[in-house]
């Protein structure tokens, strides 16, 4: 009985085309199979390498040059319908370019013209886009706008702006980073600048931070002032992060003098943005013959339930003097900043070992967890190494090996729990797309429904298995449960007809 009900299906089958011998040409039923590197070890992995799209090269661009961090020039982000925006300041304009959900083709793009020569960050807000720019006030003049905040609509339409001058500005952005984050109607602007300049004929560097009402675009709070790491007045920054949980506001910065370690501050939201609690993060780096450079970089900053958690990589500060050795750290700060902070190491390669470890970067998944990644290049080949960590950054998983890399692309966790970045090199100037499925990295034995063989695609691989086990016999690797789509515990044509769908509707 089965048997002839497979057969009148099978047939039905050619309805939409395909048919099951070409089953990689055809999985999507008609559409282009992206070139996907798929990997078995990981299956929780994808890397997809996009046709079309403005080529760049933003690979390790989250590592510092030298001592100091730049603007993050590359961004991501989810659209309402499931597709994927790049943003990316190269080539003096910002790219915008809209991609299919899986990153495997460009839709389409535009350019936004610079408003001022200097590029200082995007924002993906709850309503709203914002962009930053600045431009340099060497003549030290109070009326000079050093920093403008453009508002956008999500179709990239401008709406306003907001701008701020003078502000003991010299070079906004300088040896540093720039960073935003919002809350209930207010954007935060956490970044550096190089001073007016002072009696010993210099231009010192300094963080800032600005507060702008995101619907009258008016900038309510500026924290410019020279004045002490008690107020959150940090020389120098060498790079900035900011976040909030809607009760305090968290600023982290990579200090040189004073003080000399990454310091991580809390103000009350609404309160003054001097008004801080503050902490340092990592002991105080040991002076080097040249002091900007303390063997540190701090790679991201986010919030859990009960802590803030940065990631870094430094040398063993210990042994400064002969150390070239870099390894990760995860800072571990309860967000009262009342506790000692807890560092947990996380690689820990000998000196000399033959691998380079870059920055590192952390992405917030949920409330408990996150993901924390880096680099590693051992004999010219580059891998990312990968791990979630709940809130207080014990590790939920082994640390696996991806063949990829990373980026100044933040990785940001989409709404079907996928983290997502992009990378562009000399050899692939257009985006390579990479995500990792938390659902299955965390749950390595859980099932798709529909996804059969458990390859991370329901396509005619699937169906075919499906037709195996109503025909004869599951096969091996294949998951019965994945197949009882209807679940009731049963695999039968109510389950096959579900597939087609499936198939028909993909
Ligand atoms: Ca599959
Ligand atoms: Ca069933």
């Amino acid at each position: 009985m089965i048997k002839k009900l497979i057969a009148s299906a099978l047939a039905l089958s050619l309805v939409f085309g395909g048919g099951l011998a070409d089953i990689t040409g055809s999985p999507d039923l008609g559409s282009t199979l992206p070139v996907n590197a798929e990997d078995s070890a990981n299956k929780f992995f994808t890397a997809t390498q996009s046709a079309g799209g403005s080529g760049s090269r933003n690979m390790g661009a989250n590592d510092y040059v030298w001592y100091s961090a730049t603007t993050v020039k590359s961004y991501i982000d989810q659209n309402s319908d499931g597709t994927v925006t790049r943003a990316e300041y190269y080539g003096g304009s910002l790219i915008v370019e809209t991609y299919k959900a899986d990153g495997s083709a460009l839709i389409s793009s535009k350019t936004i013209s610079p408003e001022l020569p200097l590029f200082g960050g995007v924002f993906f807000g709850k309503d709203n886009i914002y962009v930053v720019w600045g431009q340099n006030n060497t003549s030290e003049s109070d009326s000079t706008e050093i920093l403008r905040v453009s508002k956008y609509s999500y179709s990239w339409e401008k709406l306003s702006s907001a701008s701020v001058c003078g502000a003991n500005t010299y070079i906004p952005f300088s040896s540093g980073s720039l960073r935003m984050t919002e809350n209930a109607g207010k954007l935060y602007i956490h970044t550096c600048h190089k001073m007016y300049t002072t009696s010993d004929g210099l231009n010192h560097q300094a963080n800032m931070t600005f507060t702008v009402n995101e619907s009258t675009m008016a900038v309510e709070q500026k924290q410019y002032a020279v004045s002490a790491q008690s107020a959150g007045y940090i020389s120098h920054s060498f790079n900035q992060f900011i976040k909030t949980d809607g009760t305090k506001l968290y600023r982290l910065d990579h200090g040189d003098y004073y003080p000399r370690c990454v310091y991580l501050t809390a103000a009350n939201v609404g309160a003054a943005l001097s008004k801080v609690t503050g902490r340092q993060i990592t002991d105080t780096f040991p002076m080097t013959s040249n002091y900007n450079y303390t063997n540190c970089l701090v790679g991201g900053m986010e919030l859990s339930a009960d802590n803030v958690l940065a990631a870094y990589s430094s040398i063993d500060q210990a042994n400064y003097q002969t150390s070239t050795q870099y390894n990760v750290f995860l800072a571990v700060q309860d967000k009262a900043l009342s506790k000692a902070c807890t560092t947990i190491q996380i690689t820990s390669y000998p000196e000399k070992s033959g691998i380079t470890v870059g920055n590192p970067q952390l992405v917030s998944v949920d409330d408990n967890t996150l993901l924390l990644l880096w680099q590693e290049t051992k004999d010219t080949v580059t891998t990312v190494k990968c791990a979630a960590i709940d809130g207080s950054g014990k590790l939920l998983t082994d640390i696996a090996t991806l063949d990829a890399a990373l980026s100044d692309c933040q990785p940001v966790c989409f709404s079907d729990n996928t983290v997502r970045w992009y990378v562009t090199s000399r050899s692939n100037p257009t985006p390579i797309f990479y995500s990792i499925d938390m659902t299955k990295l965390l749950n390595p034995d859980a099932v798709t429904p529909g996804d059969l063989n458990g390859d991370g695609k329901i396509n005619m691989r699937d169906y075919v298995a499906m037709q195996r086990i109503l025909l004869d016999s599951t096969p091996a690797g294949i998951s019965e449960e994945a197949a009882d789509l209807n679940g009731d515990g049963k695999i039968n044509m109510q389950d096959y007809v579900i597939m087609q769908r499936m198939l028909l509707k993909a």
